[in-house]
């Protein structure tokens, strides 16, 4: 089947056009709504001729620049190709490129970081202005006029009713056999008139399986047959698997005292190894009939569900490698009932979260002694990514927790500080911390005692004198004995890395 067989709706063939043509219906100044959510789903060919043409007008001294809003981060063809033209001065709400992550901790662009469950309420409310564009990947146009999903959804339902001309890529690498795994709800509004999403388990269905999109509001659409690319998962390591071994352990103790049953609640599972080391260790656990309520799935999620464990994940995107991607498109028919990709507004919904009880799982890059947690700056300026749905799943779950070793950058740097750099998640959303060297569970502790629990249990002994030689000190040396600190030291560390290339004395 050739990609045009893919567009069904009579009308919108005559706007077929060549990458090229669609993106010089772009304007310098536009805000730029596109598809993607990790390295899926997102557009391929308009970003690259975009950027090319962004490039020529730079070499003629126009200073072209657009607004590019989308659902997280997306893949180099996009995010890599624009950021690498200097072809954006403004990006939300998330971003995982290198070449744009250099941009900003550079000033050269602006970036804006927010919960992935606000993006598609304040676009709604106005907060963020127009939105002139939308350019979104799809898997087919039906003869309806309605569009197929592809491998994510993100904020593509808010970005085709919000803006005010629409470009779509009919990708054929998508196999057309995914349709109708998506759930689009309508039924989101505004305060006052907002109600309850009814949304009681996990694997419900609440929406329609396409979006549905004004075809007049469709100026181009582009053929491609383009596969997404996300990055390939490292072998797992021992300090990943020693992590995912700890919090088997506490999940089974919670099972113990009568806190969980064997079949947990609804999972959500951050980015990156830890995240997917512990989904592995799922594998070889005594839980079962397991759900996912998460974001991404990756590739430790399709193990679950290959396995028997996991009865069914609800998303918003695949994050797959290669390898994952290319079985899932080959066992296609065994995952159509068992993995439901949603708006990210549902997918990450504090309502639905606290309502379902998730346990959530994310990766940081320091915690505090008193469990305040940093997901996003070095040393408290660098942006890394951005705060992604950690946020929205962290406040809400039943239980949270954040993974990470107790050291990076081979042990010049601890991730158990005496002060974080940058707050994402404050000490009343942290319930549990896990390293390598041991599991925190924080609930119910007041400051002092959480310090003495993070320090002992979740530290490198290499740095726990100095966290030990700092609290003690600090509990005789404080303005206040409630929390602690002595602020002239609090962020010494971080300055010493800065000075020295280690935190080391
Ligand atoms: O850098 O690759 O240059 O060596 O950070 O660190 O240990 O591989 O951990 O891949 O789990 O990422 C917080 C970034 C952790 C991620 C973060 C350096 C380290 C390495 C990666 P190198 P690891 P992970 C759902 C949830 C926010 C979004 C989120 C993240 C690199 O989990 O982006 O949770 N979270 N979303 O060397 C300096 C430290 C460091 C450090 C680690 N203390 N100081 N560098 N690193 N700790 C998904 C979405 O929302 C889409």
């Amino acid at each position: 089947m050739t990609t045009s067989d893919r567009i069904k709706y009579e009308y919108l063939r005559s706007k077929i056009m060549s990458a090229e043509e669609a993106a010089a219906l772009i304007k310098s100044g536009d805000t730029v709504g596109m598809s993607g959510f990790t390295g899926s789903g997102y557009p391929k060919a308009l970003p690259q001729a975009l950027a090319a043409q962004i490039e020529a007008a730079h070499n003629a001294g126009d200073p072209f620049k657009i607004g590019l809003w989308t659902g997280a981060s997306t893949g180099p063809e996009l995010d890599g190709a624009l950021a690498k033209a200097d072809a954006i001065n403004y990006r939300l709400p998330y971003n995982s490129d290198p070449i744009e992550r250099e941009k900003i901790n550079r000033a050269e662009m602006d970036y804006f970081d927010l919960h992935l469950s606000h993006v598609a309420p304040m676009v709604w409310q106005g907060f963020f202005g127009k939105l002139d564009i939308a350019v979104i990947e799809v898997t087919g146009v039906r003869e309806d006029g309605s569009l197929i999903p592809a491998t994510s959804i993100g904020n593509n339902k808010t970005w085709i009713d919000r803006a005010e001309k629409v470009i779509l890529e009919v990708n054929s690498w998508h196999d057309e056999r995914i349709e109708g795994m998506h759930d689009i709800y309508y039924g989101t509004a505004l305060p006052p008139n907002r109600v309850p999403i009814p949304m009681m388990h996990a694997n419900d269905r609440i929406g329609q399986p396409t979006f549905r999109c004004d075809p007049h509001k469709v100026v181009g659409i582009i053929e491609t047959d383009l596969p997404d690319k996300n990055a390939p998962f490292p072998p797992l390591d021992d300090v990943s698997r020693t992590i995912a071994g700890q919090l088997m352990d506490f999940l089974k103790w919670e099972v113990k005292k009568g806190r969980l049953t064997n079949r947990l609640l609804p999972l959500q599972s951050g980015v990156g190894n830890v995240a997917n080391a512990v989904l592995d260790g799922l594998l070889d656990s005594p839980f079962h009939d397991l759900m996912a309520y998460t974001e991404v799935i990756q590739d430790g999620m399709m193990d679950l569900i290959d396995s028997g464990k996991m009865l069914c994940a609800s998303s918003t995107a695949f994050g797959l490698s290669d390898k994952a991607a290319k079985r899932f498109r080959e066992n296609l028919e065994d995952y159509h009932d068992k993995i439901i990709l949603r708006p990210q507004e549902i997918s990450n919904h504090p309502e639905v979260i606290r309502r379902l009880g998730t346990i959530s799982m994310n990766g940081m890059i320091e915690a505090d002694i008193y469990g305040n947690v940093n997901s996003t700056h070095v040393m408290g300026s660098r942006i890394m990514n951005g705060i992604g749905g950690s946020g929205d799943f962290t406040r809400n779950a039943y239980l949270s927790c954040f993974v990470s070793p107790s050291f990076a950058k081979k042990g010049d740097i601890s991730t158990i500080v005496p002060h974080v750099s940058h707050a994402d998640h404050i000490t009343q959303d942290v319930q549990v911390i896990i390293t390598e060297q041991g599991l925190a569970d924080l609930r119910g502790l007041p400051p002092k005692q959480r310090a003495r629990l993070i320090i002992d249990n979740c530290s490198h002994p290499d740095y726990r004198p100095m966290l030990d030689d700092y609290f003690e000190r600090s509990k005789k040396n404080a303005l206040g004995l409630h929390t602690p600190m002595m602020p002239s030291e609090a962020l010494s560390w971080h300055q010493r890395f800065i000075d020295t290339g280690s935190m080391r004395k």
